[in-house]
């Protein structure tokens, strides 16, 4: 898009560090988040959870709770069976992907534990949650299969009693056979070096700060939902063909949402049942989880074993990258659970050149919560997998890790270029983001106090860390989309009005939950029409305001709503040109739109204001034929490619030989997401971003025990890190617009996250890699590094 900058005209609100319009409600916590949702008779619900991971229920007695104060009703799986379905999951990988289908609420199986049992309906909330103690089940065990490489093995008892085994799908992608790559097997036969890799991706939570809820108002036989989700749109679509509710009687709301992180990118089982009940009582019914409910049975993420081979000659050049997986899919398919392995096959080769690529992934099924999308959602796992190999091979070969990054990188004048995974980069300069996060972070002197300690065996060792990442996001154009997943577009779309007063409302249907649209689209339209960044309202998260929407996930927001708000605001703008010549006597020609004015050209003095014309219009006698007496447009937008943000990241690391102890000393990133709207909120995003990357690093793991158990079921044993456990941050941006978006604009939402991980592991291995230590597994507890110090292996 052209910005105007004329002498006198205001600075463009594009590239501006406004602060968050949305900020001083959402951080009061002073505003409508679902659980404040209060109607009058209104019910609350109760799940009893199965303490069991794998189990027949052989009988349910629900008399008693049934008869506790405040109780209405009391429902189980049977009660439900006719009217439940199954969950949806959108995205099957491959024609033959075995699905068992999902229940909201068990019916006579349960194959995981904290999957829904029983529902009370009461009163009240602690009504609700009491009479749960009162209700009866028998269960009959079942083997439990917890470990994705014993599920795989022949023998290995089953999850899903009707199915042959344990993988639910096998996907392969082979650049050889899909013509943009060489035959792998003989790169890797013909190599003179090759390296291999089994990397534990541990299962993470994506822990949000406000806990999923839900209310349902049934009015007749409409319905309105209200619920923390990052997906108002997908919901009412999946809710509607789940319940059967037809779907222009089902309007659903997502108030005020604090956070998601991938986790609320789904259709929940309580979502379903808030309907159901609704729909049988005729009242109003409300569902908030517990924090303790949120850790145990909210979809988890990531959860893979990869196992990683590459080929090269001896002076370092790839020559082709082999890639197996195993990916634990938990109990069920969720909503998008089989895709996100697969989003993360076309990230392997990363930045490089590689001539050969093969993936090869299975989906398997464990005694487990779903896993599904989480920041990043597959390409924090491909740039953990591809960022260590490289060091790997580095160390194999002797050579300096970035000096084998550089040999192997695509070079900023090789844009835009197809990867091996068939992939079209199109624009970015790896060489400069490097250069200049070396300098941030001050890598010679980190380099010289590395050999001082080294040579001093001191017991702090100090290592660094690199990450030179790049990832596909601006989810995406709607021919891949579909190609990849049932029903999914990749759009977005926009709608302008312009008020008769000249304040511009702006519906959006992408839906924030913490990345600041508001004030980012606003600076859009600030500078598309021409008007104070005050004047606009954006409006978004529900299917009355905005019906049209694709929602946000897979930092897509700006990158496809945005350039879809810049395409409204073109046509907002067309037509008041037809407007103001009317008015203005002149022909549209003569016209020169500047700073929110038509001016006609060679007559000083005449012209109109965009926001005078919206008032004219509203109140006029005398418009343009063929015109609508309203200043307002809609568009759409679908984008032809992905965007590409990359950077380079680096850690500087100490480690504590003696006690295990790993502290990051400074951490340096310089991103590129193309054009930046707003470099407060993006510098926020990278931020939040590397906290959760560092925490799968350093801290967190969702740990099971030997019969299913959750053990990291609180924030006591779920170590997610607070802002003083993490480092200063120095971080940089380079530019180099996107060619695919008129905002030049590239996604940075998950950036942060995918690249940290592995800058953190790289540089603890740097610092102790000269004592003997190979891998490390995630999280570096101090345990888990003391024992890959003291006792060899992986600390595992
Ligand atoms: N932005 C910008 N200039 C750019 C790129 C982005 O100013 N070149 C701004 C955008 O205008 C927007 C924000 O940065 O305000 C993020 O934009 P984008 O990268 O398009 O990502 P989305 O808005 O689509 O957000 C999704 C992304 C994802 S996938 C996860 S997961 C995530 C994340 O955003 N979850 C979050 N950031 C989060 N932040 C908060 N607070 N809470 C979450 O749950």
């Amino acid at each position: 898009m052209t910005v105007t900058e004329e002498p006198g005209a205001p600075a463009p609100e594009i590239g501006q560090a406004r602060r968050r319009k949305e900020d001083a409600r959402l951080i009061t916590g002073r505003t409508t988040w679902t659980d404040n949702t209060v109607l009058p008779g209104m019910l609350h619900l109760a799940v009893l959870r199965s303490p069991m991971a794998h189990a027949r229920i052989t009988a349910i007695d629900v008399a008693a709770a049934r008869e506790r104060p405040g109780v209405v009703a009391v429902y189980t799986g049977r009660d439900l069976a006719d009217e439940q379905g199954s969950l949806p999951c959108a995205w099957p990988v491959t024609t033959d992907m075995v699905n068992p289908g999902h229940p909201s609420i068990a019916v006579d199986r349960v194959n995981h534990v904290g999957e829904a049992v029983a529902v009370v309906v009461a009163r009240s909330r602690t009504a609700a949650a009491d009479a749960l103690e009162a209700i009866e089940i028998d269960y009959e065990p079942l083997p439990v299969v917890l470990d994705m490489e014993q599920a795989v093995q022949d023998g290995s008892p089953l999850v899903h009693e009707h199915t042959t085994s344990n993988t639910s799908y096998h996907f392969v992608f082979d650049a050889g056979d899909a013509g943009t790559g060489a035959d792998t097997d003989a790169a890797f036969a013909d190599a003179e070096v090759v390296v291999s890799r089994r990397f534990v991706q541990q299962r993470l939570i994506p822990a949000f700060m406000e806990p999923r809820s839900v209310v349902v108002q049934p009015l007749g036989d409409n319905y309105t939902m209200w619920s923390a989700t990052q997906v108002p749109h997908i919901l009412r679509v999946m809710a509607a063909m789940v319940t059967g509710i037809p779907e222009h009687k089902l309007r659903v709301i997502a108030p005020d949402v604090g956070g998601g992180f991938g986790g609320k990118l789904q259709v929940n089982p309580e979502e379903i049942l808030c309907l159901l009940i609704a729909r049988r009582l005729g009242k109003p019914v409300k569902w908030t989880e517990t924090r303790s409910e949120s850790l145990m049975t909210a979809h988890h993420g990531r959860d893979q074993v990869q196992f990683v081979d590459v080929a090269s000659d001896r002076a370092g050049n790839v020559k082709g990258l082999r890639v197996r997986l195993l990916a634990d899919m938990g109990a069920y398919l969720r909503l998008i659970t089989p895709g996100v392995p697969v989003l993360g096959a076309f990230m392997f080769p990363g930045i490089y050149k590689f001539p050969a690529y093969r993936f090869e992934c299975d989906g398997v099924f464990t005694n487990k919560v779903p896993t599904d999308a989480y920041r990043g959602a597959g390409r924090p796992e491909a740039t953990f997998a591809i960022e260590r190999i490289m060091d790997e091979l580095a160390v194999t070969l002797g050579m300096d890790p970035l000096e084998l990054r550089r040999k192997n990188w695509i070079g900023a004048e090789e844009f835009p270029f197809t990867t091996v995974a068939g992939l079209e980069y199109d624009s970015g300069d790896y060489a400069t983001a490097t250069e200049q996060a070396l300098a941030l972070i001050g890598y010679d002197e980190l380099r010289a106090e590395q050999r001082r300690r080294r040579d001093t065996n001191d017991p702090v060792q100090l290592g660094i860390g690199f990450s030179t990442f790049t990832e596909m996001c601006g989810l995406a154009p709607s021919r891949v989309l579909g190609s990849l997943a049932y029903g999914a577009g990749g759009w977005e779309s926009a709608s302008i009005r312009m008020l008769p007063t000249g304040k511009v409302e702006v519906v959006t249907g992408s839906t924030p939950h913490g990345q600041g649209h508001e004030t980012a689209w606003s600076q859009i339209v600030a500078d598309s029409l021409g008007v104070p960044f005050e004047d606009v309202e954006v409006l978004h998260g529900d299917t009355s305001v905005s019906p049209r929407g694709m929602d946000t996930y897979g930092s897509r927001s700006l990158v496809v709503g945005g350039t879809a708000v810049v395409k409204a605001a073109e046509k907002v703008v067309a037509k008041a040109r037809r407007v103001a010549a009317h008015l203005l006597e002149a022909s549209e020609e003569d016209l020169e739109f500047s700073g929110g004015r038509f001016a006609v050209r060679g007559t000083p003095g005449a012209g109109m204001d965009i926001q005078e014309i919206a008032l004219a219009v509203f109140a006029a006698h005398d418009y343009p034929e063929g015109i609508e007496p309203s200043i307002d447009a809609e568009a759409t937008f679908d984008p032809d490619n992905f965007s590409f943000p990359h950077g380079t990241h680096i850690c500087a690391m100490e480690v504590d030989t003696e006690t295990g102890f790993v502290k990051i000393r400074r951490y340096a990133c310089v991103d590129d997401v193309g054009t930046i709207v707003n470099p407060t909120i993006v510098e926020g995003q990278v931020h939040g971003g590397l906290a959760q990357g560092i925490a799968q690093a350093l801290y967190e793991e969702a740990v099971y025990d030997a019969e299913g158990n959750l053990t990291t079921g609180t924030f006591v044993d779920y170590l997610l890190p607070s802002a003083t456990d993490l480092p200063h941050f120095d971080t940089g941006t380079t530019v180099h617009p996107a060619t695919g978006n008129p905002l030049g604009a590239k996604g940075v939402g998950e950036a942060g996250c995918i690249a940290s991980t592995p800058a953190v592991v790289n540089a603890a291995l740097d610092a102790v890699r000269h004592l003997g230590v190979t891998d490390i597994r995630m999280p570096l507890t101090p345990e888990r590094v003391w024992r890959a110090l003291h006792t060899g292996g992986d600390g595992g």
